[in-house]
């Protein structure tokens, strides 16, 4: 049940149409049926994005198109959702046959562990959809005001918690889920039910007022950003046994250059709970933000600004009465790093993982590199998953010893082999995707920050920083899709070639970077790092990270607030 709260100020246009599409219907089906054009309904673009999809159009075609006077080339991304990152072959199989055939060759791994397919055209996204489906996976609730991918640290390397986590991801992500027909009426030609005798239990018509982001994180990896996430999971064991979780609250990135009163927050950590009450825990914080989350600015709608508007311990004190338990002391815990490990690892199941760098999770074939062709074929032999990272690469997991070598084999042959070769500055790099597929970018990002790192790794060798691990992230706005302002080096776009330039995050995502330069043209970037990575490599203490360096040397003032000021880090 919705609760009474009520707001003065009228909800805003999409809680209106959330509400008249019938449990995410719309008029989706007859928008598909629509020959005179590549788009669909500007009502339906928002329905879409319930379902996975998302409407864009091909940026670097516009003005071309639009001298010639022909409609925008329409596209549509689609996201599929992989609960904890963790998929079969057959199914990566499937993904990889499904870019081919109606996407552009190339698949995305996110940063939040799950797939993306770009340059679908209308007259295949059923078609493509249906594909999904067939490889037994969805895309519903990857978008929209809904509890998106639930995302788990992918290395089990670590101890053997990961199984145990994995399925609670797993548990969450499904009691989560919205249970309307839509999806299966629309794209699986399912049996239409009538949406005045349907119900969404959890969500109700209006679903959430704004995107919900959930995250498992096993100590001592943080690569999930567990404090990003609007609600976290951070794993408790005993000798090897999961025992529960202490509970991280309020976490979100996104920010407007424009509105002052956005801003990137770290999340809380505001107690204990056991185990098998996860579940639970997860639907109550859900529903508090649900209740009480703001429907009139979507600007101000995520739970971030529930709990900074009512505070953490209001938060807390509704979370336990809707509860009716008190969570525990936070148990102690310690993360040391948010990054991925490469080449091979032993599991504690006597398995083999391997971790490999796919530079900015996007998935292709090149002449120099047939990464994609590569990771087919150890698919067509592999007997274990693979893993997607939450810093856009893979793991090729559950590798039996009597495989390993094939496997091996397999990836000296396609030339994916090579971590050893690409610097820590590279390994740590993160961007999301920009142009020319992204409506809200500013500036490049993908096609973009793999230049940048090179120029940046000639300073980088020249300082004997080649196995250095240093966060830099990039994104063409400041949503915040590739986490910059965890990054120890952030770039954010302003506009065409201009970025603004951020020092001093924690290495282990605990501290939010701050604002060292206002937007600085990209050709001048290098000029401005190339000092500080010169003192770095002189100054540091014994094992000091280039966050904390930047902040000791006094480049940028360290946040000590979870959360930024918009001035702090716009300018
Ligand atoms: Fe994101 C919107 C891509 C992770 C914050 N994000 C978008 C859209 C859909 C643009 C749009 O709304 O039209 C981008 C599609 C680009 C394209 O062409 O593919 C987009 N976001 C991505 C991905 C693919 C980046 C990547 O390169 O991996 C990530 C997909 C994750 C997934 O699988 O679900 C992605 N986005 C994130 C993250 C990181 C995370 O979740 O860990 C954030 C910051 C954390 C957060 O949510 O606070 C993020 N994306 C946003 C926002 C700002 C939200 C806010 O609260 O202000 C938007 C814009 C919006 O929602 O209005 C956005
Ligand atoms: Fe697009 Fe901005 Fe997200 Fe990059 S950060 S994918 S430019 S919305």
């Amino acid at each position: 049940m919705i609760s009474d709260h009520a707001d003065p100020k009228p909800p805003c246009k999409v809680e209106v149409l959330k509400e008249a599409s019938h449990y995410l219907r719309g008029t989706l089906a007859a928008s598909l049926e629509d020959r005179s054009t590549g788009a669909i309904s500007d009502d339906d673009t928002t329905v879409s994005k319930f379902h996975g999809i998302y409407q864009q159009d091909h940026r670097d075609q516009r003005s071309e198109r639009r001298k010639a006077g022909l409609e925008k080339s329409f596209i549509f991304m689609i996201r599929i959702r992989v609960p904890g990152g963790v998929c079969t072959p057959d199914q990566w199989l499937k993904i990889d046959a499904l870019a081919d055939q109606y996407g552009s060759h190339t698949i995305k791994l996110t940063t939040r562990q799950a797939f993306q397919l770009h340059f679908i055209t209308k007259d295949v996204l059923k078609t493509t959809m249906q594909g999904i489906n067939h490889a037994v996976l969805d895309c519903i609730a990857a978008c929209g005001d809904v509890n998106r991918n639930v995302m788990a640290n992918p290395n089990p390397w670590q101890s053997a918690l990961h199984t145990p986590v994995l399925e609670d991801a797993r548990a969450v992500s499904a009691h989560l889920t919205p249970q309307t027909r839509a999806y299966h009426e629309i794209w699986l030609d399912g049996e239409k039910v009538t949406p005045e005798t349907e119900e969404e239990p959890l969500y109700g018509k209006t679903y959430l007022p704004r995107k919900f982001k959930t995250g498992f994180a096993v100590p001592p990896s943080n690569d999930i950003d567990v404090y990003t996430q609007d609600l976290g999971f951070i794993a408790i064991g005993e000798e090897e046994k999961l025992l529960g979780y202490n509970l991280s609250v309020g976490g979100g990135l996104g920010m407007s250059h424009s509105d002052t009163k956005t801003y990137p927050r770290l999340a809380n950590v505001i107690g204990y709970l056991p185990r098998e009450k996860v579940v639970e825990v997860a639907e109550k914080v859900l529903t508090v933000q649900r209740d009480f989350g703001d429907r009139t600015n979507r600007k101000h709608a995520r739970l971030k600004y529930t709990i900074e508007d009512r505070g953490i311990d209001w938060f807390k004190n509704e979370l336990e009465s809707r509860l009716g338990w008190k969570l525990g002391e936070t148990r102690p815990f310690e993360f040391t790093s948010s990054g991925d490990r490469y080449g091979w690892s032993e599991g504690t199941d006597g398995r083999w993982y391997y971790g490999l760098f796919i530079q900015n999770g996007r998935l292709r074939d090149t002449d120099d590199l047939p990464a994609k062709t590569g990771l087919r074929e150890i698919a067509k032999i592999h007997t274990g998953d693979f893993r997607l990272t939450a810093n856009q690469n893979l793991v090729i997991g559950g590798v039996t010893p009597e495989q390993k070598p094939r496997i091996e084999a397999l990836l000296k042959q396609y030339k994916l082999d090579v971590p050893e070769r690409i610097t820590g500055l590279r390994l740590n790099s993160m961007a999301c995707v920009a142009l020319p597929t992204c409506g809200l970018a500013l500036a490049e990002s993908e096609r973009y920050l793999p230049q940048l790192v090179s120029e940046l790794d000639e300073v980088i060798e020249e300082c004997g920083l080649h196995h250095d691990a240093i966060l830099i992230r990039m994104t063409g706005c400041p949503n915040g899709c590739a986490r910059p302002y965890l990054g120890e080096i952030g770039f954010v776009g302003r506009a065409p070639g201009k970025y603004n330039i951020y020092l001093g995050a924690a290495h282990d995502g605990s501290r939010l970077n701050k604002l060292y330069k206002p937007s600085v043209k990209a050709e001048e970037i290098v000029n401005e790092l190339a000092p500080i990575i010169r003192r770095y490599a002189t100054e540091r203490e014994e094992g000091e990270h280039f966050g904390d360096f930047t902040i000791r040397t006094g480049y940028v003032k360290a946040t000590t607030e979870g959360r930024l000021f918009h001035e702090e880090i716009m300018a």
